[in-house]
């Protein structure tokens, strides 16, 4: 990069070349990207010398924090000693053979296979494909559908975006695919409020027992769901919620698949989200955490009830991706898994900084617009409300969210606005003090959103 270009001259470029995902692009060419140049720990620097304090982990990825050298010179060395090979035509490298193995240790216990792909939403479509091949193995090849949720984020390719419930996404491009359907999401707030949260778990999950029935349990092949939905918003399900959903997945015999892409590799406190919420899945989507996001790496962990069919039966799987087990995402991915062994961040985030949130967390729910504050682990969310006690929401057309975020952003704070939801994720190697810094620009920036909404009469 050429460290002399300005930040206009960086912006203009940008607009006149750089299709960014998930952008009004015509909207952000008029204002100019904020050019993020450097990092470290849980701080990113700006184009203009901003320090910014990094609560969502670049996108819910960083785990172990930016600048970590072992990571850095595990790529560095990889990349001398073997760019790229593929593991196609019955080749492996070391790298990827080792991180299989170190995954079969860290996951739970009936994970001993694993098959690499380059992102979450390829990992996602390995899914769709890797369930389907599995009841066609068993002579069931009806079982074809997969339950999914609504506002459920499962990635962005056809089948990605299909799993997922988002119905702005389903709107461009003729989705969900076949044999993908949608219940609605454990979200108390929304959905269950007349029970106790308890009594609501179970009556979500009882959601997938009736579409089953109505489906017919001989077609269904997969219900697949995130622990927490985290680009949904962080909602964080009810203690009954899974267990419960494991209880009807046995019954049916139906595949559960939880998609750990946010919750996997300490982010709720346990290595992988399932068993923070007491499940047992027969596959797991992952990516992000896996290589803190140093590069780009995902997968799926297949479960014995599904490899031993896959490996015993299924012969030639055919599916792959050039970058399946790339060695140096590998390499890096081991660096980054040891690191976070060493320095015993998932046990960080369970004893010490995840309760420490929590209870930062409990004194932010007594600002006037916060009608509820919850966290798991390093996630948390902050629902903005009009009034606090009936928890009435703000005038949609207010984007009381969008109004906060821009605080935040002035302010040296990057916190996501999903509706009304302000969400962190910071990264596991978070301090007290910076979570005490992280809480004070919290305050501040709901502070100014609460003057916001007195001056505008929107209270
Ligand atoms: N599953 C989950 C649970 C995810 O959060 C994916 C799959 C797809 O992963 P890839 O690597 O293909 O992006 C994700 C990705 C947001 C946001 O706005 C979240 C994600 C991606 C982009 C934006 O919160 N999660």
């Amino acid at each position: 990069m050429n460290a002399t270009r300005s930040t206009q001259d960086l912006q203009a470029a940008d607009a006149a070349h750089f299709l960014h995902p998930f952008t009004d692009f015509q909207g952000l060419a008029r204002k100019g990207s904020r050019i993020i140049t450097r990092a470290d720990n849980i701080y990113l620097w700006d184009s203009e010398g901003h320090q910014i304090l990094d609560a969502m982990s670049g996108l819910w990825c960083v785990n172990v924090g930016y600048g970590q050298q072992a990571l850095v010179d595990a790529a560095a060395r990889q990349m001398q000693q073997l760019p790229f090979y593929n593991a196609f035509f019955q080749t492996a490298t070391p790298p990827a053979i080792e991180l299989a193995e170190l995954l079969s240790q860290v996951t739970p216990p009936q994970f001993q296979h694993v098959f690499f792909t380059g992102s979450g939403s390829e990992g996602n479509d390995t899914v769709v494909r890797m369930v389907r091949r599995y009841w066609q193995v068993l002579g069931q090849p009806q079982r074809q559908v997969i339950i999914s949720r609504h506002n459920a984020y499962h990635g962005s390719t056809m089948a990605g975006a299909s799993l997922g419930g988002m119905s702005g996404m389903h709107e461009q491009g003729g989705l969900p695919i076949p044999n993908i359907v949608h219940i609605d999401q454990p979200y108390w707030v929304q959905h269950g409020r007349q029970m106790t949260p308890a009594e609501f778990g179970i009556v979500a999950a009882r959601w997938l027992e009736e579409r089953i029935l109505a489906i017919g349990p001989d077609k269904v092949a997969a219900f697949i769901g995130e622990p927490v939905q985290g680009a949904g918003g962080v909602i964080i399900p009810p203690e009954t919620y899974w267990p419960e959903v494991q209880r009807i997945c046995d019954k049916y015999g139906i595949l559960l698949v939880s998609d750990e892409v946010i919750c996997g590799f300490g982010r709720t406190g346990h290595w992988f989200g399932c068993e923070r919420f007491g499940f047992r899945p027969d596959l797991m989507t992952f990516a992000k955490g896996v290589t803190s996001g140093y590069i780009p790496l995902g997968g799926v962990m297949v479960g014995e009830r599904v490899a031993r069919v896959l490996i015993d039966q299924g012969g030639e799987f055919e599916h792959g991706f050039t970058y399946s087990g790339h060695p140096v995402a590998c390499a890096v991915a081991l660096a980054n898994i040891r690191l976070i062994q060493q320095q015993r961040l998932v046990e960080h985030v369970h004893d010490d900084v995840g309760p420490y949130l929590a209870k930062a967390f409990e004194s932010l729910a007594e600002h006037a617009l916060v009608g509820t504050a919850e966290t798991c682990g390093l996630m948390g969310a902050l629902l903005l409300v009009k009034d606090k006690a009936t928890l009435t929401p703000f005038d949609p057309a207010v984007s009381i969210g969008m109004v906060c975020r821009g605080h935040c952003f002035a302010n040296g704070l990057i916190m996501r606005a999903v509706g009304d939801r302000m969400i962190i994720a910071p990264p596991l190697v978070i301090t007290r003090a910076q979570i005490d810094e992280m809480v004070a620009l919290i305050r501040r920036c709901l502070d100014l959103t609460l003057a916001d909404a007195r001056s505008a009469g929107w209270l």
